[in-house]
């Protein structure tokens, strides 16, 4: 039925082409592989913003995130969070976070993220974000978040509960370091 192949070839590229629009492309440097790159609007006044993204290592050696740089903020830093007597804290890892060979790290909301502090304007819905990743071993390398709405958890730009972290309601200068 040639109708019905050429039916289903063109909903192959239908397919294909929402699939690919609708997912940042991956970035590859050295052995590392760079996905979902995202990041949370702020709403008005709020100097910080996080940064999320999902690091794979195929080598074997492990490599390290020391720092990140963004045009868009004056300071960016690599945080972890985690729960300390059931207080949420977050705090700078000073010697950077390793990804062991063969492993995949996830900067997602409560866990680590990078912080992007003193923001020069407000991160907007739909904003493409520059940024650069410094690794020990696969050097620089540019990343884009792109911005999802305030109370998104994940990259595809799911709204949230209310039991979300919200990081814009954090004070960060009484944080615990
Ligand atoms: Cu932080």
């Amino acid at each position: 039925m040639p109708s019905f192949n050429r039916m289903a070839t063109i909903l192959t590229i239908v397919t294909t082409l929402v699939a690919t629009s609708a997912r940042a492309e991956d970035v590859k440097a050295g052995d590392l592989v760079i996905s979902q790159a995202w990041s949370r609007a702020t709403p008005g006044g709020a100097k910080t913003g996080g940064g999320y993204l999902t690091i794979e290592n195929k080598g074997s050696a492990p490599d390290k995130l020391v720092s990140a740089t963004a045009d868009a903020a004056g300071k960016v830093e690599v945080h972890e969070m985690a729960m300390n007597n059931g207080v949420m804290t977050m705090r700078p890892l000073d010697s950077g976070l390793t990804i062991d060979p063969g492993k995949t790290v996830k900067l997602a909301p409560g866990g680590y993220h990078l912080m992007l502090m003193e923001l020069k304007r407000p991160l907007k819905q739909g904003d493409k974000l520059p940024v650069t990743l410094q690794f020990e071993k696969a050097g620089k390398v540019a990343v884009t978040l792109e911005v999802q709405g305030v109370g998104a958890q994940g990259p595809g730009g799911s709204a949230g509960g209310g039991d979300g972290m919200k990081m814009q309601e954090m004070d960060h200068s009484k944080m615990k370091m």
